[in-house]
């Protein structure tokens, strides 16, 4: 043990059994990973969990070494109970493989052995993985001379607020390991160019509409990183004062109404926003993005059809992951692609590549000059994939380990970033500089989310009903 016992306190911490889901209270821990001693990467798997829902691996939250296990194989603790302890160097004396008591100022109260009468616990859900057909390439029509081209400084920008969306979530994802962020998260590593290549068309008092998955349009959109934090801290000081979440985050001064969790819930309300933009004669446009589950629900025979007969001035942006939760598209959609569906409603529908932020940019650059033209909606389906599950819960295993490897491949900022380099647009020297820079914007956004009051009980319905 070492000498100076505080500063050893310090660079310790706490891995804790996360929190897996609104009906899960526990997990159990399956195996660890890593053994006491070992080295840790941030984001390398450290244990398997299983809970009545799923089995899946969770990842270590920072990097370091596995100092003790407090909650072995085969135990079960409660969420947020403490589960391990990791320490910041190597030569901290650990615990050893078998050793699992608890040092002291960390309880192991919630634990309870797999034998114990926790029902459910022990069952294993069968799993179904689906096999789904390589990422095709939709090659994006040729390029009309009336086509905005776009600077290198639009480039660079929309590279940039990419990166802003891949590490706000990465950083949300961690600060949900680490058990300081409450609630629910659908989160949106991968989709990333279509969010960003549809907004950077936007103009000022345009709206978007969103999903529950709705962390990178709002980013896209502008809505401020800082706002957008506490809003998924549930401070006062949120984009929606604490009362919105995650799942409902907006910002109408930036230009996003406030994102809907219902399925489908968006369309009917970008519709709307569009009908009063006709009505009021502001030259506005709405993008309304939604993903491929929601095409199968009524609200988008609904919302499409009213603004296809009144020429709304609507752009629906499906973005077409491939999966609605574990649903795989082809199980449940009868056509190949959701863009045909345009034709029942007497609209354009186009299908374009969702991981290459140019081809989002021109192809919605078209659809929006449309609408704003009193040409009315298009139906521009992107194709595109979720990098992570579908929720904090989701191990994804649905989906073939061929199929997702594929899909990194094409990871939208990783070919944007290539390109830019190839060009000579970017510089090695700036990428680095752009990702410090949005790491120090992200620490302060976390460090004022956490300092921010919480919402006052007085001020519980203001701001929800208007009259
Ligand atoms: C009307 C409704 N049904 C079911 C759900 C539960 N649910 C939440 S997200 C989701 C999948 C949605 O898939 P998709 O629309 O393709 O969007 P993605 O999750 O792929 O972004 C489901 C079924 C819900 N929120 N609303």
């Amino acid at each position: 043990m070492l000498a100076n016992r505080s500063g050893w306190r310090r660079m310790r911490h706490k891995i804790i059994m996360p929190d897996l889901g609104q009906t899960v209270a526990e997990g159990k821990i399956v195996r660890w990973l890593k053994q006491p001693g070992d080295r840790v990467e941030k984001g390398e798997p450290l244990f398997e969990v299983e809970t009545d829902k799923v089995t899946m691996e969770v990842e270590a939250f920072r990097a370091g070494y596995l100092h003790e296990i407090l909650v072995g194989g085969g135990e079960i603790a409660g969420a947020a109970t403490p589960i391990a302890i990791l320490t910041d160097s190597p030569n901290e004396s650990h615990g050893g493989p078998s050793s699992h008591a608890p040092e002291p100022g960390f309880k192991k109260t919630s634990s309870v052995t797999a034998s114990g009468s926790v029902p459910g616990v022990q069952r294993k859900h069968a799993r179904r993985r689906t096999t789904s057909p390589a990422p095709e390439r939709v090659v994006a029509p040729p390029r009309s001379t009336t086509e905005p081209k776009l600077t290198t400084d639009q480039k660079l920008g929309m590279y940039r607020r990419m990166v802003l969306c891949r590490m706000f979530e990465e950083r949300v994802y961690y600060l949900f390991l680490e058990g300081r962020l409450p609630g629910t998260i659908h989160q949106s590593q991968g989709q990333e160019a279509s969010a960003v290549g549809v907004c950077s068309v936007l103009e000022p008092g345009d709206m978007i509409t969103s999903t529950h998955r709705p962390h990178s349009h709002a980013i896209a959109r502008g809505v401020s990183v800082t706002s957008l934090m506490a809003e998924l801290f549930a401070k006062a000081t949120g984009c929606c004062r604490g009362k919105g979440g995650s799942m409902h985050v907006g910002d109408r001064d930036a230009g996003m109404l406030p994102a809907i969790a219902i399925v489908g819930g968006g369309i009917p309300l970008a519709a709307g926003c569009a009908l009063s933009f006709q009505y009021l004669k502001q030259p506005n446009i709405v993008a309304c993005f939604f993903g491929e589950g929601a095409t199968n629900i009524g609200t988008f025979h609904e919302g499409v059809n009213i603004a296809a007969i009144w020429d709304l001035p609507v752009v629906f942006v499906c973005e077409n992951n491939r999966y609605a939760a574990s649903t795989a598209v082809e199980k449940v959609m009868k056509v190949r692609r959701v863009s045909e569906r345009a034709a029942a409603y007497g609209i354009p529908g186009e299908t374009q590549d969702g991981n290459d932020v140019e081809v989002v940019y021109r192809a919605m650059a078209r659809a929006a000059a449309r609408a704003r033209d009193g040409a009315g909606p298009t139906l521009l389906e992107l194709e595109t994939y979720r990098l992570a599950g579908h929720s904090r819960s989701d191990p994804g295993h649905y989906r073939a380990a061929e199929e997702v490897a594929g899909w990194k491949v094409r990871d939208p900022i990783a070919a944007y970033e290539t390109r830019l380099l190839a060009e000579g647009l970017l510089r090695p020297k700036a990428v680095a500089e752009i990702r410090s820079a949005i790491d120090h914007e992200l620490d302060e956004a976390v460090a004022r989310a956490e300092q921010g009051p919480e919402p006052r009980p007085e001020d519980c319905l203001s701001d929800v009903f208007s009259e």
